[in-house]
C-alpha cells in the first residue's frame, strides 16, 4: 500500500515547460494548492546529470515544504536516490514491478491509453493510472490521438475506485467537463507553467 494522495490538481512540469524561472513557477503553484507534482523533465534542452539531480532536489524540498507528493517521470534510480514519493512511468518505460519490490510503500503512476492498457497497470499494481490525451496537446512531441471523454467515462464505470487521473490538453476552461466524467483529478502542464496569474488557474482547474 502506498502513501496517501490526492490527484485533484496534478501539476506536471519540466524546466522546457516554463516561460519563467522553474522553481518559482512550482512555488507559485504549490502556494495555489496544486495537490501533486510530477518532475517531467524532457526536451532537447533538459537537464542533465548534476544539474538534472540538484534541480530535482530543489523542486522536492518546495514539495516537502508544502507537504504535496514529489513524483518523477520515468527516472527510477533519481527517484530512489532522492526517495521520491514516487514514480510515473510511460507504456515504454521501465516496468513498475522493478520499482514496487525496492520502494514498497512508493506512489506508481502510469500513462495509459486503452482500456487494455488501463487493466494492464491494474493487474501489476500500479496506484494510479494518467489517461490521455484527452484533448489535442502541443507540449508532448509524441503525443497520441487525442482519446476524448468516452475512455475516462468507460474507465470510471469499469473501475468506480481506482484513482484515474486525465491529461492532455486540458485547460480552466474545459476541466470542468472533463471532472464530469468522474476522474480523481486532472493533471496539466502548460495550463499552469505558462499561465500568467497561476493562483487564478489553480483555484479555477
Ligand atoms: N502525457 P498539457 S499528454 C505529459 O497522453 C503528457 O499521456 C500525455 O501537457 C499523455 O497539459 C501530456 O500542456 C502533455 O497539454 C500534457
Amino acid at each position: 500500500m502506498s502513501m496517501s494522495f490526492d490527484l485533484n490538481k496534478y501539476f506536471v512540469m519540466g524546466t522546457a515547460n516554463c516561460k519563467r524561472e522553474p522553481l518559482l513557477v512550482l512555488e507559485e503553484a504549490l502556494q495555489a494548492g496544486i495537490t501533486m507534482f510530477q518532475l517531467r523533465e524532457k526536451g532537447k534542452n533538459a537537464l542533465k546529470g548534476d544539474a538534472y539531480a540538484e534541480f530535482a532536489r530543489q523542486c522536492q524540498k518546495l514539495c516537502q515544504t508544502y507537504k504535496v507528493p514529489f513524483i518523477i517521470n520515468d527516472d527510477v534510480e533519481l527517484a530512489l536516490t532522492l526517495n521520491a514519493d514516487g514514480i510515473h512511468v510511460g507504456q515504454e518505460d521501465t516496468g513498475i514491478k522493478q520499482f514496487r519490490s525496492c520502494a514498497k510503500n512508493k506512489i506508481i503512476g502510469v500513462s495509459v491509453h486503452t482500456m487494455e492498457q488501463l487493466e494492464m497497470a491494474i493487474a501489476n499494481g500500479a496506484d494510479y493510472a494518467g489517461i490521455g490525451p484527452i484533448y489535442e496537446t502541443s507540449t508532448k512531441d509524441d503525443a497520441r490521438a487525442p482519446v476524448g471523454l468516452t475512455l475516462l467515462q468507460e474507465a470510471k464505470s469499469q473501475y468506480p475506485q481506482f484513482p484515474i487521473v486525465a491529461i492532455g490538453g486540458i485547460s480552466v476552461e474545459n476541466s470542468f467537463i472533463v471532472r464530469q466524467t468522474g476522474v480523481n483529478g486532472v493533471a496539466v502542464i502548460s495550463a499552469i507553467s505558462h499561465s500568467d496569474n497561476i493562483k487564478e488557474a489553480v483555484n479555477s482547474l
